[in-house]
């Protein structure tokens, strides 16, 4: 009956000259990702906690979760990703010309790089900002005290840019050093080259735990000097792996929201709740809706963990990184992550 009633509304619509279309089929690029049997995810060439490869040639970090995640929904194995590193010049020409079928680098989404790519924001993975490192025993506490102060920062970024308004809105006279290379850039900082070191707080974290001689030599001062809403981007001119991406992303938030975890997700398909059981599947096929199985977030949970877990294990308090969760909580414990429904 109810069916029925369906059909009849789905048949007003399109009486009324409406497009109504379900994905006949997945997509191009799915398409592509099945036959060849592989993700290929742009990720950074190493920054830890985000992206990098071990000595084995082994992948981890949030960044590359989101591709680990997303091949569990769309090929069944979280191994199936193809990684290719690229620095900030690289990324953006990687995914417009097809190289790679998303770019998963701490990469901020903003206006110009929306409209005038070809290439579309998916979902804000990390929220971020700029921030500045400096020697410790160069006793500055305040972004304010660099009036007239060498900062070495990378070409390519919004860093860069953020840096010279940072400095023009407060008339510091800021005198950036500027490397296309962040083996450059961190070099020259921990040379003595620049009195400080500028990127997104989440990076200043990794540089400062992972190449810094002595972390406590070097302080993140507490001023952030911009919004840096981190997250993957695609390629535009394909909606259903838009939406895939998008929901793959959204669906792990939504299960911290809910409570379904790495380890209890097998356990959680026979939940009462009617949002847990279409999650995972048990009650409604939300994954024909986007060209896939039913168990699509299943898999992906299953493979990563949920938000929450990816966050602790790569960047949170108990990592290397020791970041707090701050604005990367979700929304009703004090963040801002605030997951669009899976319904
Ligand atoms: N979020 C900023 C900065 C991203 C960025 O590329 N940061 C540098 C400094 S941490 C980086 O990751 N460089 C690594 C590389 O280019 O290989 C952006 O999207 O422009």
């Amino acid at each position: 009956m109810f069916h029925r009633v369906q059909k009849l509304a789905v048949a007003a619509f399109v009486a009324a000259g409406a497009a109504v279309s379900f994905p006949a089929y997945a997509g191009k690029t799915l398409d592509a990702i099945k036959s060849r049997g592989q993700v290929v995810c742009g990720v950074n060439t190493g920054l830890a906690g985000f992206s990098q490869a071990d000595s084995n040639g082994k992948w981890s970090g949030l960044d590359v979760d989101m591709c680990r995640a997303i091949a569990a929904a769309v090929l069944s194995d979280p191994e199936k990703v193809k990684y290719v590193p690229l620095n900030a010049q690289q990324r953006f020409t990687a995914l417009q010309s097809g190289e790679v079928d998303l770019l998963s680098r701490n990469t901020t989404f903003t206006l110009t790089r929306d409209a005038s790519l070809g290439l579309h924001m998916t979902v804000v993975t990390y929220f971020d900002g700029q921030g500045f490192m400096v020697p410790t025993k160069s006793k500055i506490k305040s972004a304010k005290q660099l009036k007239n102060q060498t900062v070495c920062v990378q070409s390519g970024t919004t860093t860069e840019k953020n840096l010279t308004d940072y400095s023009k809105a407060n008339g510091l006279a800021i005198k950036p050093v500027v490397f296309e290379k962040v083996e450059a850039a961190t070099g020259a900082y921990f040379a003595g080259r620049c009195i400080a070191y500028t990127t997104d707080a989440s990076g200043l974290a990794s540089v400062r735990n992972k190449e810094a001689k002595n972390p406590a030599e070097h302080v993140i001062l507490p001023e952030l000097i911009s919004k840096e809403p981190l997250g993957p981007m695609v390629r535009r001119g394909d909606d259903e792996w838009f939406g895939i991406v998008k929901w793959v992303i959204t669906g792990l938030q939504e299960a911290e929201e809910y409570g379904v975890t790495q380890g209890n997700v097998d356990q959680m398909a026979s939940s009462t709740d009617p949002v847990i059981q279409r999650m995972l599947g048990t009650n409604e096929d939300t994954g024909k809706l986007l060209g896939l199985d039913k168990a699509w977030l299943a898999r992906a949970i299953k493979a990563t963990g949920n938000y929450g877990e990816i966050f602790e294990r790569n960047v949170g308090p108990k990592s290397a990184l020791g970041i707090p969760r701050g604005l990367n909580n979700l929304w009703n414990k004090g963040g801002v992550v605030y997951p669009m429904p899976i319904r």
